[in-house]
């Protein structure tokens, strides 16, 4: 390898640069591959330190975890380590970016893994790069519809953010950007579908003090693709208000999102309170990490799948 001025680190690089080790957790590929097609391909290329250590580019994920993907499918490292992501994709027979990287065909997007898409948004979200994160968006959820958008990609990615902020790939900053993305995305959509529906009510909303907005977005946005029509009350909404609200609407469904912050003590109280107070008809629904699964007339659903089969199943 060439040791130059330009990838020599200096303590400006340090907060975008991962050591070796860091790496190859991120990506499944042994150390020893990487020094080798270092020096067999010139990539993935280190910085050095001082002390001569590697360090590498944590946007280099992607592209890395598709080329272990692509090994996967039998291509040979020499054919492969050199290739950009997008070059990967559509290597493997998935037609994927157009030049400036926007999805705008269907039938572009109906090809794709979702996993290889979301290595692509991670991709995003580390540029910061909201028009093509939300332009990608809006592609997917064409192609394969609200509840499998939820499911399949939606979900899969926040999961992956979580997992990349917890080793460091991404940053809060990363994570909070991604996550507005989404809630922009989530709101603008459920809205629109909500629009001058006459179905039976959902009571939609978090326990006081969850400040976790997601799960209820995803939930507002299923909803709305039924004939049921959302009553979205937002986060923390307090215990006496949800049961004003159910009293005074007479919601069909009151659906409650419960994030892992929450003490399942607390979780439970609370549910006990509202079905308690609340009139036989409605029916009670959670999810989300921190729900409890066992509140009787509670129905606990572990996913949106659950959900929607579930409110369809409802009669009125
Ligand atoms: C986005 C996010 C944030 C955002 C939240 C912003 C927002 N607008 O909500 C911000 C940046 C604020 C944040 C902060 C923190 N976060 Co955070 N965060 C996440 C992330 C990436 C997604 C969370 C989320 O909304 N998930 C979607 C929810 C809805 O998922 P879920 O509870 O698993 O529910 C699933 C199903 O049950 C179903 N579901 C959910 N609700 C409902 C409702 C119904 C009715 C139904 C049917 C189904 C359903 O849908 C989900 C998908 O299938 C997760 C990663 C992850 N794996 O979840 C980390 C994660 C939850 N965060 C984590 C941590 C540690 C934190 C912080 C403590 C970090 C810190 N040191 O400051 C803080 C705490 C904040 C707080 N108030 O408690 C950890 C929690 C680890 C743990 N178990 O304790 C996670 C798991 C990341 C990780 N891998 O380490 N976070």
């Amino acid at each position: 390898m060439n040791l130059t001025a330009t990838n020599i680190m200096t303590s400006n690089d340090s907060e975008q640069l991962i050591s070796i080790g860091e790496l190859s957790k991120l990506t499944g590929i042994t150390t020893h591959s990487l020094r080798m097609w270092e020096k067999r391909y010139g990539t993935p290329r280190a910085h050095r330190l001082p002390s001569g250590h590697r360090r590498y580019p944590k946007e280099d994920v992607p592209r890395l975890r598709a080329i272990v993907k692509a090994l996967e499918s039998g291509y040979r490292a020499s054919k492969v380590v050199t290739g950009t992501l997008e070059q990967l994709h559509s290597l493997m027979g998935l037609p994927f970016f157009e030049s400036n990287g926007i999805l705008n065909s269907s039938e572009e997007v109906g090809f794709l893994e979702n996993e290889l898409l979301i290595e692509t948004w991670i991709k995003h979200v580390c540029d910061y790069d909201d028009d093509l994160l939300i332009s990608s968006f809006h592609a997917v959820w064409g192609e394969v519809g609200g509840l499998n958008f939820v499911i399949d990609y939606a979900a899969p990615f926040l999961e992956r953010i979580g997992n990349a902020w917890e080793v460091d790939e991404l940053t809060i900053s990363h994570e909070h950007f991604a996550t507005e993305c989404l809630v922009g995305f989530f709101t603008e959509k459920w809205r629109q579908l909500n629009i001058r529906k006459k179905g039976p009510l959902v009571l939609i909303t978090t326990l006081p003090g969850d400040s976790y907005n997601l799960g209820i977005l995803m939930c507002a946005l299923v909803t709305s693709i039924t004939n049921l029509k959302v009553v979205y009350l937002g986060i923390g909404t307090p215990i006496n208000e949800i049961i004003r609200a159910a009293k005074k609407d007479n919601p069909k469904v009151i659906a409650l999102s419960i994030s892992h912050s929450m003490s399942s003590e607390f979780a439970e109280d609370c549910l006990f309170k509202i079905r308690g107070d609340l009139d036989k008809n409605s029916l009670m629904i959670t999810g989300g990490k921190g729900s409890p699964c066992n509140i009787p007339g509670v129905s606990y659903l572990p996913d949106f799948k659950k959900y929607y089969e579930f409110i369809n199943t409802i009669n009125y």
